[in-house]
Order: C-alpha cells, then structure tokens, then sequence
C-alpha cells in the first residue's frame, strides 16, 4: 500500500514538473532576463536593480547581457526555452523582429513580460505585460520644459531657436517615442526648429563624436541640445567644452533618465534639465513575476511614475537620488 501511494505521490510530482510554468512550493521560481547591454548608467542600474530584486525574492534569475545586438537576444530567450524556465522576461533592444522567438516561447507556454521597452508585434498574445516608463510622455516633458525655459523664451522672442538633438539606438521604443513626444510638443512652436539629428546610440562616447560632427557643421548657430539620455549629453558637454563653448550657458542642454552623473553636471552648471526615467524596475518584476507563475491576473501595462529635475532643484535633489 505503502509502496503504491509512494508511486502515486511521485507520478504526481512528475506530472507536475511536467506542466509548463508549473513551480512547486519547495522550488524557487526561475526567470530568464535578457538585457540590452550596458551602454549607459541607466541600464547599469537597471540591471543591479533586477539582480537584487530576484535575490531578495528568492527567486532564480538566469540573467543575459545582450551587448546592444538583436541576435544576442533572441539566442538568449531560445536557450531560456530551452531550459524550460518559468517566465521570461526581456528588454528589447529594438521594436521589431520578435515574432519568431516570441512564438516558440508561445508554443512552449511560457509566458513573456516585457521591461523597460516595448516591442511591435502585430499578435498581441506573443507577450503579457509590459513594466516601464511612458517614453513619449518623457519627450513632451523635455520639450515642455524647454520652451517655458526663460533665456529660451528670450531667444525666441527675438528670432529661431536652433535645436540638434542626439537619438537613441535607432529602431529602439525610447528612441521612436522620444523623438515623437518632442517633436509633437514643439508642433505648435514655429521658432523652435530641429537642424540636426542623429543617432548616439545612447553611449556617451557616440554622443560626443556626433556633438562634434554637429558643431563642425553648425558651430555657434546651435542654441540647444536634446539628448535621448543623460550618457550622450554628458559626452556631448565634453565636445562642447573642447569647441570652447559654455555648455549649459551657450548651449543649454536637456536630456532624459536623471542618473547621478546627470546632477553632477546640473550642479556644475553644464546641464540645464533631466527628466526622469527610473530604472529601478526590479522589485515590481519579481512581483510580477510571482503573480504570473501563481496564476492570477495580471495588468497588460505597468507604467512608472516619474518627474522633471532643472538645474535649480539639482543641489537639493541630489543626496535623495538612488541611481
Ligand atoms: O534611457 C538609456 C538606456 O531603455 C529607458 O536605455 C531605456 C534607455 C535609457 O540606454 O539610458
């Protein structure tokens, strides 16, 4: 009798292990991450951010830096379906060309949440959830800062505001939104006027050489900086420094996420604004994460709350500041 419910009891914990996304109570949860890369401080902190989390909840995490490449990222999430984790989660470096790996996570029944950044897939069913900030939002808040900016409205009561503005990685969600959200503000504002743009990549080292290509071309007829992060505007300050020009002052910059390195140069005086984008996304994926593997509900769309920092409130901010 003994030997026979001995029998039963483990065909039921084989049947068990067997069903996709099925964890029992004396196993951790495991979650395959696969991350963008780390080309700024952003994502630095992001990913410290999803590594403590997991470890605080006991849950496993297999974590994978993608280097800033597609292909590193569809290998990583196939060798997650492979080892049959829980849930994946991922920040996708581009929007598009995720079908095909989305749908073999799909057909092993393993479900995908989103972080950070979105993708465009026309089956909506091939992902979950998706935490992370409202990026066209963050681009309106820049531009909506930029033209209530009192030596801006000067300038512009006089003549042109002449605008270059440093992008994203190119086919990436905050790159598009980013662009949009600024540009749709500044629809209603003729004299505000965008002479350049082009991709940094977000790093600071590709942000500086295109702010050297831009002031090559235009020189002291660039009036302002829009930067898609903090990295590239931080490199872009230091090509606007060896030009001889004042950034901050002859060059008046705003740039996104509001990392340390950000108020550090708002403190200095080399940056005039930084709008948020708060990387510190793991404790609300490993939440997540849970919910999911225990079968409830989960919402399609977790968006972050965040605010704008100028250069006036950088002194006071700064020792609140956690990334
Ligand atoms: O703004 C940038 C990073 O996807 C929100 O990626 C993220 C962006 C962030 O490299 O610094």
């Amino acid at each position: 009798m003994k030997s026979v419910m001995f029998k039963v009891a483990s065909a039921v914990v084989v049947f068990l292990a067997l069903l996709p996304g099925a964890v029992l109570a004396k196993d951790s949860i495991v979650l395959g991450f696969s991350q963008v890369g780390a080309e700024s401080e952003w994502r630095t902190a992001n990913t410290q951010s999803i590594k403590e989390a997991a470890t605080q909840e006991g849950i496993t995490l297999k974590f994978s830096d993608a280097q800033q490449k597609q292909e590193n990222q569809i290998k990583a999430i196939r060798s997650f379906i492979a080892q049959r984790v829980n849930v994946i989660a991922f920040s996708p470096v581009v929007e598009t060309g995720w079908e095909p790996v989305l749908r073999e996570a799909k057909a092993a029944r393993i479900p995908v949440i989103l972080t950070d950044r979105a993708v465009s897939v026309k089956d909506e069913s091939l992902w979950l959830s998706f935490l992370g900030s409202d990026f066209v939002e963050e681009g309106r808040r820049a531009a909506k800062w930029l033209v209530s900016y009192p030596p801006i409205q000067e300038l512009a009561a006089k003549g042109e505001v002449n605008i270059v503005e440093l992008q994203g990685t190119v086919g990436s969600a905050p790159a598009i939104d980013r662009k949009k959200g600024f540009e749709e503000v500044l629809k209603e504002q003729p004299k505000f006027k965008i002479i350049r743009s082009q991709t940094g990549d977000f790093t600071r080292a590709k942000g500086k050489e295109v702010m050297e290509a831009f002031l090559k071309a235009e020189g002291k007829k660039i009036n302002v900086l829009y930067a898609h992060n903090d990295d590239m505007a931080i490199g872009a300050i230091q090509a606007i420094e060896e030009a001889g020009l004042k950034p901050g002052k002859d060059v008046v910059i705003v740039s996104i996420d509001a990392v340390k390195g950000a108020f550090e140069a708002m403190i200095a005086g080399k940056l005039n604004c930084t709008v948020e984008c708060n990387p510190q996304l793991g404790p609300q994926l490993m939440r997540l994460v849970k919910d999911v593997v225990a079968g409830k509900q989960v919402p399609r769309r977790i968006v972050t709350q965040e605010s704008v920092f100028p250069q006036e409130s950088a002194a006071r901010e700064f020792p609140n500041r956690k990334y």
